[in-house]
């Protein structure tokens, strides 16, 4: 367990950054939190943190304020969102370039000991992820090298800075494939959200509106594992502490299409099944995507506890309560 550090957590006011501060605190560390997002946008916001919202690590100014006396560094930080987002926004994710590589030379700097990007299943070869049901990608897919546009791309250039500055100046780096995390405390509506979100809000509104159709984009086939995000932060802090620095996928292996998705989140809503509508002009992203879980069962003797079904249920009461908070502020999980 990482107790008694300081440690500096990029991206603090987003969703996985917010539940790692949460975590990191409880086990005793001195957090210092950073986000791009003023503090009326933070998922979470903790009193017992040194928080500095609206800093924008695109300017090196701001990431060697922050650097000084830190033992470690986790940067969470990127513009990013679902499939409707990043397919749309590429020059903006690719921009989270300049984040990892400003928030690396400060590290080196002030002789940071440790760093960790948080990478992400985009970085795959998009040719290996053509059909529903593939087998699970291994880390070595990721080459020859065919990112997702844009987004991946930047992941996988940032992964690949992270390394050299290990091996040119001996920063320890640790780099987590992540695969489409989900749970409370995330985006659900506006345009960044992923599909576990989104399909719960849309199913919730259904209930709500007694309708009976609910609007999914592509043909409802496409395939993803989703990893909840309590094992999302439990994996994340075991690679951190283990000794391998290669990139590492942290994810679940239960593989479902949207259209088993959907109808376990229709069993948690109670809702009759309901007629789907299928928009296949919408942002698809890959066909098939999943997580292989050998290598981080192998380097980390561990594997995700938390299944689908339940994570969905804690993610759609989440999201359900929220929407029915009178004025609720649906613009504070929009921004970026
Ligand atoms: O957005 P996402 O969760 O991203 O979409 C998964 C699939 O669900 C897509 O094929 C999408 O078309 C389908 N889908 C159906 N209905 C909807 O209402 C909906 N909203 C959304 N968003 N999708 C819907 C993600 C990236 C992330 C991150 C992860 C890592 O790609 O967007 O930024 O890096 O990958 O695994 P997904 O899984 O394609």
């Amino acid at each position: 367990m990482i107790k008694n550090k300081k440690i500096l957590i990029v991206g603090a006011g987003g969703f996985i950054g917010g539940h790692l501060v949460d975590r990191l605190l409880k086990d005793g560390n001195s957090i210092i939190s950073c986000d791009i997002k003023p503090k009326e946008y933070w998922f979470q916001d903790f009193e017992n943190s040194e928080n500095h919202y609206s800093m924008d690590m695109k300017d090196i100014t701001n990431c060697k304020k922050v650097t000084k006396g830190v033992d470690y560094v986790f940067n969470m930080a990127c513009n990013m969102g679902g499939m409707g987002f990043i397919e749309n926004n590429k020059a903006e994710c690719m921009q989270s370039v300049l984040i990892n590589t400003n928030l690396l030379i400060a590290c080196n700097e002030d002789k940071v000991s440790k760093y960790f990007f948080s990478s992400s299943a985009c970085a795959y070869n998009k040719t290996k992820q053509q059909e529903v049901f593939i087998d699970g990608l291994k880390e070595e897919d990721a080459y020859p090298a065919d990112p997702e546009d844009g987004y991946g791309w930047e992941k996988l250039f940032s992964e690949r800075m992270c390394r050299h500055f290990m091996e040119d100046y001996g920063i320890q780096v640790r780099v987590a494939r992540y695969h489409n995390i989900y749970g409370p405390y995330g985006t659900f509506d506006g345009g960044r959200e992923k599909a576990p979100a989104a399909l719960c809000r849309k199913v919730f509104n259904a209930k709500k509106n007694k309708d009976t159709k609910i609007e999914v984009w592509g043909d409802g086939k496409q395939t993803r594992t989703f990893l909840y995000i309590d094992d999302c932060i439990e994996g994340t802090l075991r690679l951190f502490e283990s000794d391998f620095s290669d990139p590492v996928n942290i994810g679940s292996d239960e593989q479902v299409s949207i259209n088993q998705m959907i109808e376990i989140i229709e069993g948690i809503s109670g809702i009759q099944r309901l007629e789907k509508i299928y928009q296949l002009d919408k942002p698809k992203g890959v066909r098939g995507r999943s997580s292989n879980n050998d290598l981080v069962k192998k380097v980390l003797n561990w594997s995700y506890n938390i299944k689908l079904k339940d994570g969905l249920q804690k993610t759609y009461d989440w999201i359900s309560s929220e929407m029915q908070k009178e004025g609720v502020n649906i613009s504070r999980f929009t921004k970026s």
